[in-house]
């Protein structure tokens, strides 16, 4: 068994690191160990491999992009294939799966076994927040697929300083990920290699932050920096340490008078979350500024406030429906630079998706690779089609978005897409209420994860499929961070951009408009504008909510903000069976906002 090592740094000295990559190469048997340097000239030098290969398209219309097709059984997340591997089941939590890791470790290193054979085994060393930052966190990932290092190259900072920070024994995250699909010696390779669906594992050994994924190339997957790290493992780290790991955008909103909010956001996948991150304020004086789009690491600072950094370097985003109505922000982000996955490729040279406000080529080539045309019956983009793109290139990125130190946050939000039962906005009482409307929070299922897709499913803190510890005892670790935080704990709001009337019209306009809501979580902040205490939670009251210039009738903003208490007695009922899934590691003080809800509901 031999292979060469190319672009071995000078700067690694770190004997557990080297130990590690050895062994990995050892058991999946690449021909080649290069090491990632994070360089433009290798980030080109790949892309322009996997041009010649055929595995990716530039774009004659966007500068330096490219477009990739993946294999159609190789779509989305695998939640189903998705494991938190702890030594008692009971840790993992009934919202994880679980396998014991010496069984998940044996099956998987049977699956490692040269999978690498013909390919190139890549190291990649990143580092998740600003190099420097007290909040960033080191990784390693190793990969035989050329899609990943480049979106990893966006997605994270990848390059030597992360090994010189590294030193000889500093600590690191080692994530092993291969496609699982070995080449033969001659064995023509295909655009997008992957294993079968019954051979794909992405598990998370997290009593020793350890990542494990094997069969899959797509998204969070096989960018082990994002879900995998950022959240799962991440969200046992924060614990552990008195921190939280958050699937929160984080966001800066600055009134009229140059006062500045912070609010960070969880939603569930495809819920207008990064339209959210990169909103255009309607209203007047009104400036929003993008910090992160969809995770939030957050410490309390020495002056006792929450301050949140996004660990990301670049925006992993939903294409359908991404327009310049919807999210210009983004649109001007993905101008050049970027990597698209799954989206129709015009005859012009330009990508095009389903709802992206621009007329509907009259032929292209769809996600599957076959000739489409407006006739064709399926969409050409795939539903979970993406964009991977550099933060630094959205236009409202806020220019202090990589400050090692983060940023105060004053608001929490929370939401889903809900048709019926949820208001426009809701504010919790107290600390202990948000974390139950966090706990309980729900959203109709989309096409980001594989699923059927209207379905309601409850998304606690829109963390259900990236929790990587028991629920229960995240719940309690939110509990606990309120009580170290006192007064000075963000207020806490849920959202719902997507009630609709009985004839199924949407009541609310939303994006750009969604900064009335907002503004009115600031005037809270404040203590200026009024609310009504009602079963739910304190519900804005008439009049305060700024609806100047936009033509909402009467009967729609009483629609929007009413509390059908008849719905939401069902409603309470379904919380609490729901939360009555985790047993007595339930904290007690959730259970009792579920009988003061109840109560309340009457
Ligand atoms: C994402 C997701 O891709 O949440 O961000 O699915
Ligand atoms: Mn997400």
């Amino acid at each position: 068994m031999s292979y060469e090592v190319e672009n071995l740094p000078a700067a690694v000295s770190h004997a557990g690191l080297l130990a590690w990559v050895q062994e990995s190469a050892e058991l999946c048997q690449p021909d080649v160990v290069y090491w990632c340097d994070g360089t433009q000239a290798e980030y080109d030098r790949l892309m322009a491999g996997m041009v010649a290969s055929g595995a990716a398209t530039p774009l004659a219309q966007r500068p330096n992009s490219f477009l990739f097709r993946s294999d159609p059984s190789d779509v989305a997340r695998v939640e189903n294939r998705t494991y938190i591997s702890t030594a008692h089941r009971d840790d993992a939590g009934p919202s994880n799966n679980w396998v014991a890791p010496d069984e998940l470790k044996r099956t998987m290193t049977e699956l490692y076994r040269g999978s690498m054979a013909g390919r190139t085994m890549y190291v990649i060393p990143f580092s998740m927040g600003p190099l420097g930052s007290p909040m960033a966190k080191t990784g390693v990932e190793i990969t035989d697929s050329p899609y990943v290092v480049c979106n990893m190259h966006i997605m994270t900072r990848v390059g030597l300083a992360v090994l010189e920070a590294l030193g000889a024994d500093g600590e690191f995250v080692p994530a092993l990920h291969s496609v699982g699909a070995p080449l033969a010696p001659g064995q023509q390779d295909v655009p997008w290699p992957c294993a079968p669906i019954e051979q794909k594992y992405i598990s998370h050994f997290t009593e020793e932050n350890l990542i494990w994924s094997y069969g899959s190339g797509y998204g969070g997957n096989a960018l082990l920096g994002k879900k995998c790290f950022a959240l799962r493992l991440a969200s046992v780290m924060a614990r552990r340490e008195g921190w939280m790991a958050e699937h929160m955008l984080i966001l800066r909103l600055t009134n009229p008078a140059g006062k500045r909010y912070h609010i960070a956001a969880a939603f569930p996948s495809a819920c207008g979350k990064t339209n959210l991150a990169m909103i255009r304020p309607t209203i007047p004086g009104w400036q929003a500024e993008t910090i992160g789009d969809d995770i939030a690491w957050m410490k309390i600072g020495p002056d006792g406030r929450l301050y949140a950094i996004n660990p990301e370097a670049g925006f992993f985003g939903v294409a359908p429906g991404t327009s310049y109505q919807s999210n210009p922000m983004a649109m001007d982000t993905v101008r050049e630079n970027t990597i698209f996955t799954n989206c129709v490729l015009t005859d012009e040279g330009d990508v095009w998706w389903e709802g992206m406000g621009v007329p509907t080529p009259a032929h292209g080539i769809d996600w599957k690779g076959s000739d489409w045309t407006p006739d064709v019956k399926e969409p050409g983009a795939h539903p979970n089609a993406r964009f991977t793109a550099p933060a630094s290139q959205c236009p409202i990125i806020s220019s202090d978005w990589e400050d090692p130190a983060g940023v105060p946050i004053d608001i929490f939000v929370f939401g889903g897409r809900r048709a019926s039962v949820t208001p426009l906005v809701t504010e919790a009482f107290n600390w202990d209420h948000g974390v139950f409307m966090g706990a309980t929070a729900a959203s109709e299922t989309t096409a980001a994860n594989i699923g059927a897709v209207g379905n309601l499913r409850r998304d606690p803190f829109a963390m259900q499929p990236f929790c990587g510890y028991n629920m229960a005892d995240y719940f309690q670790h939110w509990l606990d961070m309120g009580d170290r935080l006192g007064d000075k704990a963000p207020k806490i709001f849920y959202v719902n951009w997507f009630r609709k009337t009985t004839d199924g019209k949407w009541l609310w306009p939303g994006y750009g408009e969604n900064s009335r809501v907002l503004k009115w979580m600031c005037e809270r902040v404040d203590g200026s504008a009024a609310a009504q205490a009602t079963a739910i939670g304190y519900l804005p009251d008439e009049g305060t909510l700024d609806l100047s210039g936009l033509n909402l009738s009467p009967e729609a903003l009483h629609e929007l903000l009413r509390v059908d208490e008849t719905a939401w007695q069902a409603e309470a009922l379904d919380m609490e069976k729901y939360l009555g899934q985790f047993g007595d590691r339930m904290p007690e003080r959730l259970q009792q906002q579920a009988a003061a809800l109840r109560a309340r509901l009457g």
